[in-house]
């Protein structure tokens, strides 16, 4: 669904901040109208060649509905539990979050989840300049599965930085054999019950082609086009598991974006596309094609077998049969993965003055060293500490405003801990430091590697690159000062170098740097669903207590603190919420 408002409303905010200084609660009655409804509910459905299983759905289909917001306006988005037996929140993935605490969609970190038959109403406000493509998912257990849709933001009043005829989108998800519930409970069990692989890697909901050389004839996605013109494809990967390489039969692409900041325009004949990774292309159609039709391959890369699925770039009218798999893949795509686009993209504008922090500017440098550990139950640590769905015990926000089962995060006792406060298990950072936060591939305790998306709430950060063995800052700033400026992200991978190793062994890193700038509560983790739900978490807390906390006063939050509270509304009762972007506005 598309829905527009107008610049009008941007004014309206910035006059109601005036008034409304001190946020209080406000009842959202039958007077209120969310600029949005998406409501989620549980359907036995079938996927692919695959038997109907019971799926989590938003408006009834997967993936849901395409948003379409635009940039430096508050949007209201009223998120429906239909479900009978399963929380459920949303989550805006990439969207920064820092002015609406409480509506990240976190259910371990920024609020409870919304209980079975309530619904919540999200806040959002997309700060100028994030225009770009994003998507929402549920953060509830395996439920992102399929409870997922785009969410495009619009520029609002400045031009995009690129022309072209149309956008389409390109939403990539995963279709698995087993249900949500047995995948979630072989994943914690002991010993581990695997998700099985990505039956099929699915374009815009469809998807047939092969998995483990099964074939598995089922219609595809057709994306439409006409000759002679310039689409904006807009790449989604909301896969939980697949790491992609995708190409176009006779088509190259021109990247223009990546996780919502536009780069400079680079050309390449493939694309890879990890978990929660977004990319938007230029696509130049042939002004004379010598066909009608050509296949967009996609292939996972790095798992133990291979998955390949299909979609149909349609210069033809729509057929008359759904368009089904090559009997023969028609293009090789490359095998090797590492680092790809590293060093290569640059934003579109050379960053402002100081926005791009220095080396020498650097306070802080954390190490998220990641390991497998496998006694018992099999788990993903990250310096000694796993974040499972069995921890905490109330979301962590939550504990803070209540002072209750979480002391706020010690800063002293982090530093001598490599980063992570071990009482509190959150990794403080204050407002002002420079932080650059590597993140280390070892070896697990079998010696094995893997890939690893990681994904970042909260702000973007400078990707500053990746390579083999252990970071070494001097040799990567002389690279970066050698290639360019490196562009803003909020997922990238970190690549294994071997495909074994031994215990522990250090091999393979990525590198973000940030100025700490917006107080919050904060997930960091591997993007891969099967990885979190192993553990694969960490949470950070930016900025003091009054800076976290601060914002608004307690009396205001009670609403927040209790599962099924007042800003939790039902068949009986209007929810009542605070409107926090009122008083961003106002301190900006
Ligand atoms: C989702 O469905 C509800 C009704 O069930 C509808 O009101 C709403 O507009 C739909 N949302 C979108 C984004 O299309
Ligand atoms: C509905 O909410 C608005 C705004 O909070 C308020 O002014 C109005 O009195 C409420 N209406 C009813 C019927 O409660
Ligand atoms: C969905 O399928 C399950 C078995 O897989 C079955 O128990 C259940 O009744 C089905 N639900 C509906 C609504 O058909
Ligand atoms: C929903 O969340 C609440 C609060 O965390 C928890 O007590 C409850 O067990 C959850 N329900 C289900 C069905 O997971
Ligand atoms: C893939 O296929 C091979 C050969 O048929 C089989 O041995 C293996 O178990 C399959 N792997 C998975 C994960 O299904
Ligand atoms: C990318 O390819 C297009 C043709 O498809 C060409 O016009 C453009 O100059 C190329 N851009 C760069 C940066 O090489
Ligand atoms: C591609 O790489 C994988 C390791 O990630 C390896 O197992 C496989 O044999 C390679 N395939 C080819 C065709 O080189
Ligand atoms: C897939 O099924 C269609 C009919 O639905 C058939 O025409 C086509 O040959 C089949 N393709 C393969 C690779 O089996
Ligand atoms: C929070 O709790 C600790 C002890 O658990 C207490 O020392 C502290 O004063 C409390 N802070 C506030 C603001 O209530
Ligand atoms: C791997 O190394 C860690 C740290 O030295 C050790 O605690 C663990 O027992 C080792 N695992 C195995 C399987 O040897
Ligand atoms: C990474 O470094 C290790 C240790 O030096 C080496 O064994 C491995 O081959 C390297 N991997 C790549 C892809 O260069
Ligand atoms: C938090 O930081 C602000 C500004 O840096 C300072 O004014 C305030 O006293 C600090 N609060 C606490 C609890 O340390
Ligand atoms: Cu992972």
């Amino acid at each position: 669904m598309v829905f527009f408002k107008h610049t009008l409303s941007a004014i309206c905010v910035f006059l109601l901040a005036l008034v409304v200084a001190d946020p209080q609660s406000i009842t959202h009655n039958e007077t209120f109208v969310p600029d949005a409804v998406l409501r989620v509910s549980t359907s036995n459905i079938s996927q692919s060649c695959y038997p109907s299983k019971s799926t989590v759905l938003v408006n009834g289909t997967s993936p849901g509905p395409e948003l379409r917001i635009k940039e430096g306006i508050t949007y209201w988005i009223r998120v429906y539990n239909d479900m009978t037996h399963q929380n459920l929140t949303m989550h805006w993935h990439g969207l920064t979050q820092a002015m609406a605490p409480f509506a990240d969609g976190t259910p371990q970190a920024s609020q409870w989840p919304i209980p079975p038959l309530h619904f919540f109403d999200y806040e959002m406000l997309v700060p100028i300049g994030m225009a770009g493509t994003y998507f929402y998912h549920s953060h509830v257990g395996f439920q992102a599965v399929s409870a997922t849709g785009p969410l495009i933001v619009e520029e609002d009043q400045v031009p995009c930085a690129y022309q072209y005829d149309e956008d389409k989108t390109v939403f990539l998800q995963d279709v698995f054999t087993k249900d949500d519930s047995t995948i979630e409970a072989g994943l914690v069990a002991s010993p581990l019950s695997w998700s099985g692989e990505t039956d099929m890697i699915l374009v815009n909901g469809k998807g047939g082609g092969s998995a483990n050389g099964t074939v598995c004839n089922a219609s595809l996605s057709s994306i439409n086009v006409q000759p002679g013109k310039t689409y904006r494809l807009r790449f989604i990967g909301a896969t939980t598991l697949t790491f992609a390489s995708l190409a176009f039969e006779g088509h190259d692409l021109e990247i223009i974006e990546a996780d919502g900041h536009y780069t400079q325009p680079h050309n390449t004949s493939f694309l890879q596309l990890g978990t929660g990774q977004r990319f938007s292309a230029l696509l130049h159609t042939k002004l004379n094609p010598e066909k009608s039709t050509y296949y967009l391959q996609l292939e996972s890369r790095e798992r133990p077998t291979l998955t390949r699925g299909f979609a149909v770039l349609n210069y033809g009218p729509k057929p008359s049969t759904p368009f089904t798999p090559p009997s023969q893949p028609p293009l090789t795509l490359p095998n090797t993965t590492l680092g790809f686009l590293d060093y290569e993209l640059h934003p579109f504008s050379a960053p402002t003055d100081g926005a791009f922090p220095t080396a020498q500017e650097v306070t802080r440098r954390v190490t998220l060293t990641v390991h497998q550990r496998v006694s018992g139950q099999t788990v993903w640590i990250q310096n000694q500490y796993d974040w499972t769905d069995a921890f905490p015990a109330e979301p962590y926000l939550v504990s803070l405003y209540k002072n209750d089962s979480i002391e706020f995060p010690s800063m002293q006792r982090a530093l001598s801990n490599n980063g992570i406060d071990p009482i509190s298990r959150a990794f403080p950072a204050q407002i002002g430091e420079v932080l650059e936060i590597v993140i280390q591939n070892t070896g697990a305790d079998s010696g094995g590697l893997d890939v690893h998306p990681y994904h970042a709430h909260g702000a973007h950060y400078w990707d500053l690159g990746s390579g083999n063995g252990s970071y070494d800052a001097a040799a990567n700033e002389a690279r970066i000062a050698a290639s360019g400026p490196p562009v803003q992200r909020d997922t990238t991978m970190l690549y294994r170098y071997a495909m074994k190793t031994t215990n522990g062994t250090v091999m393979g890193w990525r590198a973000w740097r940030l100025r700490v700038s917006q107080p919050g509560v904060w997930m960091v983790h591997c993007h891969i669903l099967q990885h979190m739900l192993m553990g694969m978490q960490t949470l950070w807390v930016m900025g003091n207590k009054t800076e976290v906390l601060g914002k608004v006063g307690y009396p205001d939050v009670a609403g927040y603190l209790q599962y099924g509270g007042s800003v939790y509304g039902n068949a009986s009762r209007w929810p009542s919420v605070v409107h926090f972007t009122d008083s961003w506005v106002d301190e900006q």
